[in-house]
């Protein structure tokens, strides 16, 4: 079964690409661009990783991405991602990440922009790797702030596939970013957000009718609405499931309790994600295999989440029908 997962052509729809940052890279960067880490051994920082909740982890992971500085930073965080993803069968990556984390610490959209997509472009030249570009809104700082940001990406709109909504769910319902939502709308730009994550299933049901999201990262907590269950598949929307991260955040006690295999039972259009591999135990071949160990999938179950993941990325019509 894992030399199966192992050769599986892998489509990963959820990915923070922060938080892909591993300790080694981490601890390069920040000698690199003279930054002082918390940690004085990659060790020490694994050892920091581990979380109560949801804000446990954002805290670490805004702590870890503050050596990310310059335009090749956020080129040789990328590429690191890449390869790595590549050498576990991965072949298509839609990539989220946070332009406000950044602006917030003084690094200019541009300097993230022009790393990203230079990483991008040569792994769609070289590796045989596909890859889309979500641009990330914050949901625990002001809408306004989320506007802004979006209205000063206009020269990166061709070059966006979606933006999405992360961070903080509690008390921060997908309502609050209803106009940013449909100022990208306006523009065609698609629309995805995390909900029911550590979220309510409503927060699920807004997020389709007041944000018109074509996606819903994570999701899993729809199952406490039987009416949310059936919007989801009745418009087969797909739920991007990242079950690792679902235990290091505790939304879930043990990986044999994950509610995969009832969204699955429910006709759920689902996937496999790893969310923040450098954070959650690890990347996609690892998230498969944790997957067929708690549940005992056969390789038919893994082939349909594949068929899922690829036929929702944000990718060509011919590369679409080059991986099915
Ligand atoms: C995230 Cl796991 C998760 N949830 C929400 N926002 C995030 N940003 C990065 N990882
Ligand atoms: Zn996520």
């Amino acid at each position: 079964m894992q030399e199966f997962l192992r050769n599986l052509p892998k489509v990963e729809l959820h990915l923070h690409i922060e938080g892909s940052l591993e300790p080694e890279l981490m601890f390069a960067l920040a000698q690199r661009n003279g930054i002082e880490l918390p940690y004085t051994t990659v060790q020490e920082a694994k050892d920091a990783y581990h979380f109560n909740d949801l804000q446990g982890f954002l805290n670490l992971y805004f702590q870890g991405m503050s050596v990310l500085r310059n335009e090749e930073d956020f080129y040789d965080l990328a590429m690191d991602y890449f390869k790595r993803a590549r050498g576990e069968g991965v072949v298509h990556i839609d990539m989220h990440f946070d332009p406000q984390a950044h602006l917030q610490r003084g690094v200019p959209l541009e300097v993230v922009m022009a790393g990203l997509l230079k990483a991008k472009q040569e792994a769609e030249e070289g590796l045989d790797l596909s890859i889309g570009m979500i641009m990330a809104f914050l949901r625990d700082r002001p809408a306004e702030e989320a506007l802004h940001v979006l209205e000063q990406a206009a020269p990166y709109w061709k070059m966006l596939d979606a933006i999405g909504l992360d961070s903080a769910e509690q008390n921060n319902p997908p309502e609050k970013f209803v106009e940013v939502f449909k100022r990208a709308k306006q523009l065609g730009l698609v629309r995805v957000a995390h909900a029911g994550e550590e979220g309510p299933a409503e927060y699920i049901k807004e997020a389709l009718d007041v944000l018109d999201v074509q996606r819903i990262d994570h999701g899993v907590r729809c199952l406490e609405s039987d009416e949310v269950v059936e919007r989801l598949r009745s418009q087969q929307v797909v739920l991007t499931v990242c079950p690792l991260s679902n235990v290091s955040l505790k939304v879930v006690e043990d990986l044999r309790d994950h509610p995969l295999p009832k969204l699955l039972a429910e006709g759920l259009k689902v996937t496999i994600s790893s969310d923040d591999p450098a954070y959650f135990g690890g990347g996609m071949l690892t998230n498969h295999i944790a997957c067929a160990e708690a549940f005992g999938w056969d390789e038919a179950v893994f082939r349909q989440l594949t068929r899922n993941a690829i036929e929702e990325a944000f990718t060509t019509q011919q590369r679409r029908e080059e991986l099915l």
